[in-house]
């Protein structure tokens, strides 16, 4: 048994009894309780662990109490400025390369969704079914700032984060004086701090800027926000179908957009978490938050950072059940309450989110927006 898997679900758990005050809402002990037990199935069974990035509703924040938050002092030495100085270093793929704006042809094909060996079954990841698609084009990357930044400069567009004037961040990401600003939290996931004056201009808050990562993917945007641009650009978010069968490059049943190993060669293909969740980010593969869109190799349709770097939002309606009937261009349900987005992040590792899977999916509503969660959009033709 892998008891350095055991160590941390342990103390984190201690971590949140200790950070969040459960006495005021007896839903959020209950919360508590479930990550418990869950967590202790979870040592060596990723199935139910989780980076709780699926729980970031407005509504959903609880008190916290900045003074003995132990997640908080930690986080505030290994995310420090200092303690990251130089992890900013690529693995030697594409480091200056950027192309922006450029789209690639998927071709017509037909392909098998999900899978029957599902690794988190409560995200609806099977069952398998055979799923045809017409010919599309697809953003060979995820909208960056600088794409983004051009959207908004021609139609003075306001993000819903700005409208709310709050978005979630990471707490590991954040400066104390951010940080000390705070007296809330996510009530099953106590390191997703709800940051007032975070956009996407200021993925870390006020005194953060995007000036030196234009090339990064666009973050803080809602499914709206995500929806706004494809459209003004000509384009569409993708169906979960089009981003699954994309992600895949043209291999069958694999797990990842380049095949079933995660390292192959010794290689880091995607820019994910190192180190233990939510403590500590090594930055092995040389990024400890986003990285440039086109870091990392790509897959075999031209396609980059399909997995990791930042979740991609589709236009699908979020369900678990699915049909194993051969489907045609689905679309999903016509109505629900949260959207699927797909490929997890930077900061997904197997013992919290495994999640950097092509089946793998999840969910936020539509008016969520993280530190973590951006978009890439598709269409008919070629822009
Ligand atoms: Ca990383
Ligand atoms: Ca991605």
């Amino acid at each position: 048994m892998d008891t350095s898997a055991i160590f941390p679900c342990w103390a984190f758990i201690i971590m949140c009894l200790i950070t969040v005050d459960f006495t005021s809402s007896e839903t959020i002990a209950e919360e508590l309780v479930t990550v418990s037990e869950t967590d202790t199935l979870a040592s060596s069974d990723s199935e139910s662990s989780s980076c709780g990035c699926d729980s970031l509703k407005r509504d959903g924040v609880v008190s916290i109490d900045r003074e003995t938050s132990l997640l908080s002092d930690q986080a505030a030495v290994k995310y420090s400025k200092k303690a990251n100085d130089g992890m900013e270093v690529s693995q030697g793929y594409n480091q200056d390369l950027y192309i922006p704006d450029k789209m690639v042809l998927i071709p017509a094909g037909e392909f098998l969704m999900g899978t029957d060996n599902p690794e988190i079954p409560q995200d609806g990841e099977g069952p398998q079914r055979r799923v045809h698609l017409e010919q599309f084009y697809m953003d060979i990357h995820e909208v960056s700032n600088q794409e983004f930044q051009k959207f908004v400069n021609a139609t003075s567009y306001v993000t819903e984060a700005e409208k709310f004037g709050d978005s979630f961040v990471f707490e590991g990401l954040l400066s104390e004086a951010v940080k000390k600003q705070i007296s809330q939290a996510v009530a099953a996931a106590p390191w997703w701090l709800p940051v007032k004056g975070a956009d996407w201009r200021h993925p870390e808050g006020p005194d953060s800027t995007i000036t030196d990562r234009l090339d990064h993917p666009v973050l803080h945007v809602s499914w709206s926000d995500a929806d706004a641009y494809c459209t003004w650009a000509g384009k569409r978010l993708p169906t979960e179908a089009e981003w699954e069968y994309a992600c895949r490059g043209g291999l069958d049943n694999r797990l990842f957009p380049w095949g079933n190993k995660l390292h192959p060669k010794g290689q880091h293909y995607a820019n994910l978490w190192q180190g233990e969740f939510p403590s500590q980010n090594t930055g092995e593969d040389g990024y400890t938050q986003t990285s440039p869109v086109m870091s990392f190799p790509a897959n075999g349709y031209g396609l980059y950072n399909m997995v990791g770097n930042a979740w991609e939002w589709t236009s699908d309606w979020w369900i678990v059940h699915h049909t194993s009937d051969e489907l045609h261009n689905p679309k999903g349900p016509e109505t629900g309450t949260d959207r699927v987005k797909k490929g997890g992040s930077y900061m997904c590792h197997k013992s919290y989110c495994y999640r950097y899977r092509c089946a793998a999916r999840s969910q936020n509503t539509p008016d969520s927006s993280a530190s973590n969660l951006g978009f890439r959009c598709v269409s008919k033709n070629e822009r």
